[in-house]
This record gives structure tokens, C-alpha cells and sequence, in this order.
């Protein structure tokens, strides 16, 4: 009986050691790292994209979260606090309370009401890094004499007589000029609000860079020094606008200190 002989082990083998020796041409090896090149570049823009995403996230819960320790700190001492002011480490200048040094262009007295993160020096930062432009910045009315930012101010006054007067806008109108506070401000049209008690804020991704925008222009208020710069920009995010910004509405302060005990 015939057995079927099985083929020499060697037989066929030749052909594949030849196709796997003979590798990749530099045709193929382009064409690959093309590919990969491609892949690299689709996925970088997304991880920037989603950073951005994320900073912003951030800083929007750490403005909602100042905006609540703003009312704590309201219902636990009859008053708002003032400013930090840029050499006052995080802490509300004048401690205490009263006129504030810096209503206008001070920021948030992050030591003062315990919130986190703070930098090396004691101001929240937003969520956009350490550097000292990303601190979160907070500005409160001094209307009827500074009674919001003094104890038992306004219970003394009483709510039908306070109008806190901080204005925010969806776009700025005027020059800012310094020494002009007329053409700084906002239009009727462009009004968000006009009786703000307290605004908080964060000068976005641009604030190491730049920020030179027209509505941008209206916020850090560069005038503050000169003239009382009420007037605050919350536009729509875009090339030339990335601040982020809350407010404090009157009637939310109200609701709570009623609620709290600490008015009427
Ligand atoms: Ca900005
Ligand atoms: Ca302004």
C-alpha cells in the first residue's frame, strides 16, 4: 500500500522567508507614517480643545461656589465682604468691612472667606493656572454708603430703600477712556443687569496674553483708578471674548438673609 508521503518540511517555506525579508518598501513606510502623522494631528486638536473645555468647566464651579460663599459669608455677618486688594493676600481690604478700598477692580477675598484654590499669596486662581492675571476677580457696590459692604448695613437702611448699582452688559459701549467714565458703560439694548450687587469674574484663557478685545477692554477696569467704573462686559464667547462672569442679583441676597434670619 502507497502511504502518502507528506512534504518536505522545506517545501513552501522559501516563498514566505522571501516575502517577509523583503520588508517594507519607503513607498510603504510613507505612506504609513502619513497615516500615523494624520492620526497624531486629529487627536492633539481635540486634547487642546477638551483642556480648554475643562479650564473653563472649572473656573464656571469656582465662580458659582464664590457666588455661595459670598451669601455664607453675607448671612453669617450681616454684610458682604469688601475686595482683596493686589497687596492684601486674599484678605478683604479694610478687614472688617466698611468702605471698601477697592470695590471696583479688587478681587475675591479668597483667605477672607476660606475658599480653595488659592495661590502662594492667598488669592483664588481660576481654572486657567497660578499666574497672578488668573486670579478671580470680585467687584461690590458702594451704594447707600457702603451699606452691603458694612455690618448690619442693610439691615439698617432696609431692603425697599438699598439699590446696589453694578451694571453688566452683553457688549460694551463707549471708548474706554481713561478719566471718561460716560462713555465706558452700557447700553439699554445691551443690559443684563443694572442692579447688581456684587460681580464676579475670571479674565479667561487670554488673561496672560492679552484680552485687548473692545467688550474684554470693559472689564479688568483699567479706568477704576481714576473714576468710579461700575459698568461690567458678559459677552458671548469668541476670538475676542473669553471672560467668564457671575452676578449676584439683589433679590438672591435677599431671599437669603431673609431666609437666614438677618432681614428684614
Ligand atoms: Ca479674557
Ligand atoms: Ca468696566
Amino acid at each position: 500500500m502507497k502511504t502518502a508521503v507528506p512534504p518536505p518540511p522545506s517545501q513552501g517555506i522559501p516563498l514566505r522567508i522571501t516575502f517577509l525579508q523583503r520588508g517594507f518598501s519607503l513607498i510603504e513606510i510613507a505612506i504609513v507614517l502619513f497615516i500615523v502623522s494624520l492620526l497624531l494631528g486629529g487627536m492633539l486638536l481635540p486634547l487642546a480643545a477638551q483642556q480648554d473645555m475643562r479650564n473653563q468647566g472649572d473656573t464656571q464651579k469656582q465662580l458659582a461656589e464664590a457666588r455661595e460663599a459670598l451669601l455664607g459669608f453675607a448671612i453669617a455677618n450681616g454684610r458682604l465682604p469688601c475686595p482683596a486688594t493686589a497687596a492684601s493676600n486674599g484678605i478683604e481690604a479694610p478687614g472688617g468691612g466698611g468702605p471698601c478700598t477697592a470695590p471696583f477692580d479688587g478681587y475675591l477675598p479668597a483667605a477672607t472667606l476660606g475658599l480653595a484654590p488659592i495661590d502662594a499669596q492667598g488669592f483664588a486662581v481660576d481654572g486657567w493656572g497660578g499666574n497672578t492675571i488668573n486670579r478671580i476677580r470680585y467687584a461690590v457696590t458702594t451704594f447707600n454708603a457702603s451699606a452691603f459692604t458694612t455690618a448690619n448695613g442693610m439691615k439698617t437702611v432696609t431692603m425697599t430703600a438699598l439699590m446696589p448699582d453694578l451694571k453688566v452688559c452683553n457688549a460694551g459701549s463707549g471708548v474706554v477712556n481713561p478719566g471718561n467714565l460716560a462713555t465706558a458703560d452700557c447700553t439699554a439694548a445691551s443690559s443684563l443687569a443694572t442692579d447688581a450687587v456684587a460681580v464676579i469674574y475670571s479674565l479667561g484663557k487670554n488673561a496672560g496674553t492679552g484680552g485687548n478685545g473692545t467688550d474684554e477692554n470693559h472689564n479688568p477696569n483699567p479706568q477704576s483708578t481714576l473714576v468710579a467704573d461700575r459698568a461690567f462686559v458678559s459677552a458671548q464667547p469668541g476670538t475676542t471674548f473669553d471672560d467668564q462672569m457671575i452676578w449676584l442679583s439683589k433679590n438672591i441676597l435677599f431671599n437669603r438673609m431673609v431666609s437666614a434670619g438677618q432681614l428684614p
